[in-house]
């Protein structure tokens, strides 16, 4: 689900190990498209997870796995499920197409390719991909700064975790809490703390870099990020470059005598995906780094 997207440009993944099929699919998506393009099975299944397509093209003959063991390993894990896969393919009987769509295609194309046939259905499906990510939202996003919700957060977090454990990847783990809010809001009433709260929520936004990585209210005036395939030290500047874009807003505390402008303080915590890690340890160890960066005077990164 890629929320602050609904303008970008459609993301589509291309598998095929023929260059030739790759360049004339590019060539039909490529102007208003985003097209990643994978040769392989196994580097297919790490695109897929790596960029988050909105939709795979799929070929079944691949050197290494076939396009049906793809599909059903897209289907089978939480990040790749609901990216809706089309089959394309020179051999498909109705044996064949039968078993694509049970493994969780959504359509099955005949080679060679009519360019605007396969516009046509890829057009189809990706607006009904938008629809269903369309509710989505409605239930993952909070209603005030247009980040995911806690709801959402817990969902990503569970799936992110048991990747990485099974990947042994690494996965970490942002809490930030605005500095003296509580003053703020006393100085400038609630509203203009609400915008305050949707300015900070934009900055962080803005700061997150990768399609995979997420940022969402925690509750409050509390932000979580979650960054896979993240180590510590990555994680700990990724922090201080949205500490520092916060501070950059230059968003007035008033005569609220607290502190010049809104800040947050940050607590990191790296690699919970370890075999054994569990979402509460996470949260655990960022919340007491977070208490540490207040402890030792805000605005600041701990980890
Ligand atoms: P600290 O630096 O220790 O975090 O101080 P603080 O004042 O930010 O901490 P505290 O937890 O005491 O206060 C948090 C305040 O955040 C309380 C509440 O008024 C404000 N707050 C929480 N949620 C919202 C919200 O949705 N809108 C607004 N405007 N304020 C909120
Ligand atoms: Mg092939
Ligand atoms: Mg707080
Ligand atoms: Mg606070
Ligand atoms: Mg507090």
């Amino acid at each position: 689900m890629n929320i602050d997207s609904s303008h970008a440009p459609p993301r589509l993944l291309i598998v095929d190990d023929q260059p030739v099929n790759v360049q004339a699919l590019y060539r039909s998506f490529a102007p208003d498209h985003q097209v990643f393009a994978a040769t392989r099975g196994e580097q297919a299944l790490q695109l897929a997870v790596q960029q988050r397509p909105d939709l795979i093209l799929l070929d079944l003959e691949l050197p290494d796995l076939h396009g049906l063991q793809v599909c059903a390993r897209l289907k089978a894990q939480e990040l790749t499920r609901d990216i809706p896969i089309i089959i394309v393919t020179a051999h498909g009987d109705d044996a064949i197409e039968t078993q694509g769509l049970e493994a969780g295609a959504v359509d099955f194309i005949h080679k060679p390719i009519n360019p605007a046939v396969v516009r046509a259905r890829v057009k189809t499906h990706l607006t009904l991909k938008r629809q269903s990510d369309l509710l989505r939202q409605l239930a993952f996003v909070d209603g005030l700064t247009g980040l995911h919700n806690r709801r959402a957060l817990d969902e990503r977090l569970d799936a992110e975790m048991r990747h990485a454990a099974r990947n042994d990847k690494p996965l970490s783990v942002l809490l930030l809490d605005v500095d003296f809010f509580k003053r703020y809001n006393d100085h400038h009433g609630h509203q203009a703390g609400d915008e305050a709260l949707r300015r900070v929520a934009a900055a962080l936004r803005g700061s997150m870099l990768r399609p995979a990585d997420l940022a969402a209210r925690y509750g409050g005036e509390e932000f979580a990020c979650l960054l896979p395939e993240t180590e510590l030290d990555g994680a700990l500047l990724v922090a201080e470059r949205l500490r520092a874009a916060v501070e950059a807003l230059q968003l007035p505390h008033g005569k609220s005598d607290a502190a010049e402008c809104v800040t947050v303080s940050i607590g990191v915590a790296g690699k919970p995906g370890r075999p054994g890690g569990e979402p509460g340890h996470a949260w655990r160890a960022a919340d007491l780094a977070l208490y540490e960066a207040k402890r030792q005077g805000r605005n600041r990164v701990c980890g």
